[in-house]
């Protein structure tokens, strides 16, 4: 097939989703079309079966906000006509359904087989996308999808809840690259960073608000607190970075704390990983858990949204009520200072992982894209 895949070039969530299916549809002899305002971060090898399409957004006067819905439908219709498209999938709503929607009007017949499937991320329906200001265009744009998916149990009942939905939502999780996202040896960069052979704590994200990074922060101080020797390994950035940095230097643990910003090769610093902290105030899948328990990295995470549904507490980590710095700080404890105990949750969080297997989940895309196109073509 010839297949479009629209997203959002980050570093994290659903543009590391879109680019990795991408890949495996291109693995699987598919001819993929990508197609972002910038190159997406996951996209960084040449190869003759991945096109990437960036949309260019021209400046004119007028355009105090240029509108990049337009200029991606534009290139959509091209991408139909000219590549023979016979799948466009979006990943987040907004704008890129609603794109979508307009590049098939646009061509009438001409794209009627061409199914346009939305997946739907999180915050396109949790946050932003049920925000007045933009909820009767994503309710109507995800309503004239062919196709609509979601990556958690939690995120279709949301969906359900705050938009009005006549779509059967599919249920098709995140994934995982087991063969990446595995243990590797890095000796030499956990002796650099904990030269005293102290616990490694993790957090992996984009610093939003919703991510909560102060209580990454408070949850390892009651670690510290809790006499464990550790160092804490903050990974990304964004705009809750100074807050985080300033809770640390209000706790004095400065020391014991790295922000290392921006990482390409995630894999290597959950390599040298004892644990994992995600305290999100919403997630709705929680890819960044998954990652860490690829690598048998134990979770704590809050208890909300999609992470239950990765999460297993008890055996891959613990889930705890969100805010509770403390519960976090104690099971974090109990974790790291029980050996028997880090083993067995570390090899059932890889386990847990492999459920998530890529090659998998991309199958599933394929036949529902497949699914979606007999359905067009009977109609
Ligand atoms: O979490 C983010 O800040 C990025 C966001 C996105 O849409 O790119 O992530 C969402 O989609 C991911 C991939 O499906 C999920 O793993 C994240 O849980 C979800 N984030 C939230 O719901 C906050």
């Amino acid at each position: 097939m010839n297949i479009g895949i629209v997203c959002y070039p980050t570093f994290g969530g659903s543009g590391v989703v879109a680019t990795e299916l991408a890949k495996g549809l291109a693995n699987k002899g598919h001819k993929l079309h990508v197609l972002s305002y910038a190159r997406p971060a996951r996209l960084d090898s040449f190869r003759t079966d991945i096109t990437f399409h960036e949309v260019d957004l021209s400046s004119y006067p007028l355009f105090e906000y240029p509108p990049y819905d337009l200029a991606l439908a534009n290139v959509m219709v091209d991408l139909i006509k000219f590549e023979k498209l016979d799948v466009i999938h979006v990943h987040y709503a907004i704008p890129h359904a609603t794109s979508a929607y307009l590049a098939k009007q646009i061509l009438g017949e001409k794209a009627r087989n061409v199914p346009i499937i939305t997946t739907l991320h999180g915050t396109d329906i949790t946050l932003i996308g049920s925000d007045p200001s933009y909820k009767d265009v994503v309710d109507f744009s995800i309503n004239q999808s062919d196709g609509v998916t979601a990556v958690s149990e939690y995120l279709k009942r949301e969906t359900y809840k705050k938009f009005d939905i006549k779509k059967e939502v599919e249920v098709i999780p995140n994934f995982i690259d087991l063969k990446r996202f595995k243990v590797s040896d890095k000796t030499h960069f956990k002796k650099a960073i904990c030269p005293e052979g102290e616990k490694v704590v993790t957090h992996v994200s984009n610093f939003r608000e919703v991510k909560r990074v102060p209580d990454v922060v408070s949850t390892f101080h009651e670690i510290l607190e809790n006499g464990l020797d550790a160092k804490l390994l903050m990974v990304g950035d964004g705009p809750d970075r100074q807050r985080a940095e300033n809770r640390c230097r209000e706790l004095n643990i400065c020391d014991k704390v790295r922000f290392l910003g921006k990482q390409e090769q995630v894999e290597e610093v959950l390599s040298i990983s004892d644990l994992f902290l995600i305290p999100s105030g919403s997630e709705t899948f929680g890819l960044a858990a998954l990652e860490a328990m690829s690598c048998g990295v134990p979770v704590i995470s809050s208890n909300i949204g999609g992470l239950p549904e990765v999460n297993i507490h008890g055996e891959t980590g613990y889930l705890c009520e969100l805010g509770d710095v403390q519960a976090m700080g104690q099971y974090a404890i109990k974790i790291l200072k029980d050996e028997t105990l880090h083993k067995k949750m570390s090899v059932n969080a890889r386990k847990r992982a492999e459920m998530f297997e890529l090659d998998r989940i991309v199958t599933v895309y394929e036949d529902y894209y497949k699914l979606k196109r007999e359905e067009l073509l009977k109609a």
